[in-house]
């Protein structure tokens, strides 16, 4: 029941997410992403974003599940963004934020469908790192991300995720971002945490992806960079095909 989980505890590489925004997806921009990511080997198929306006969630997670050998993970915005056909779903508590809506609200809200639903669920304690701009991640929930230069916030945030009972702890610079999450912040979070960290958002260039792993993301999370040229998910498998550190 938790394969999606064990995959990630149990990476044997640097992990890699390909994050794909429903709205900004043609069906043939997704063949292409879907071949260079097997190629590639990607880790999972990140799906969703802070804000969803096109009907295109269902055409994606079905197009995405024929890959069956990488599955198929939701990050939703909110209780709407959530399709029962995909393999996983992670359940974001914006723990950087203090709106009790992305806290505990939309969790509320999806419920019993998640109970019902065949979804593993992943908790994930969410943190929003500043990223140089305001991101509609930080816009939408209404909340404040954590300073960049205040690593100790972070590392404070993290633990308590962790001690709360997420599973995952995820330092999202927001889609877009100016500047990546930083490399100090980074390294601080890994040493205080015993469970997977994600880190996302910004990561656009391989030395952005490197920095991130080096400082000890477990997965990375790439979107926008491979919407603008997805021959960036083969550059980013070149580095994250080292083994990961044990
Ligand atoms: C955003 O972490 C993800 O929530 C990915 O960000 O789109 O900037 O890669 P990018």
């Amino acid at each position: 029941m938790n394969k999606i989980l064990g995959h990630i505890q149990n990476l044997k590489k640097r992990g890699l997410a390909v994050l794909i925004d429903p709205d900004k997806a043609s069906e043939t921009h997704l063949d292409e992403l879907i071949l260079l990511s097997l190629e590639a080997k990607a880790d999972f198929f990140f799906v969703g974003g802070s804000l969803i306006s096109s009907d295109s969630l269902e055409m994606v997670v079905q197009k995405l599940k024929e890959v069956k050998s990488i599955p198929t993970v939701l990050f939703p915005g909110n209780a709407q963004y959530i399709s029962y056909d995909a393999d996983a779903i992670l359940l974001l508590s914006l723990i950087s934020g203090r709106n009790p809506e992305y806290l505990i609200g939309q969790h509320v809200n999806a419920a019993m469908n998640l109970k019902r639903s065949g979804l593993e669920i992943l908790p994930t304690g969410y943190m929003l790192i500043d990223g140089g701009k305001p991101t509609t991640a930080s816009y939408i929930s209404n909340t404040t991300p954590i300073p960049r230069d205040k690593p100790d916030i972070a590392v404070a945030t993290a633990v308590a995720g962790e001690l709360m009972g997420n599973q995952l702890i995820y330092l999202d610079a927001g889609s877009g971002a100016e500047s990546s999450v930083p490399a100090n912040l980074i390294r601080q979070v890994k040493s205080q945490i015993d469970i997977p960290l994600i880190v996302g958002g910004g990561i656009n260039t391989a030395s952005k992806a490197e920095m991130a792993y080096e400082a000890g993301a477990d997965l990375i999370v790439i979107g926008n960079a491979i919407e603008k040229s997805p021959q960036f998910i083969s550059e980013v498998a070149k580095i994250a095909s080292e083994p990961a550190f044990q």
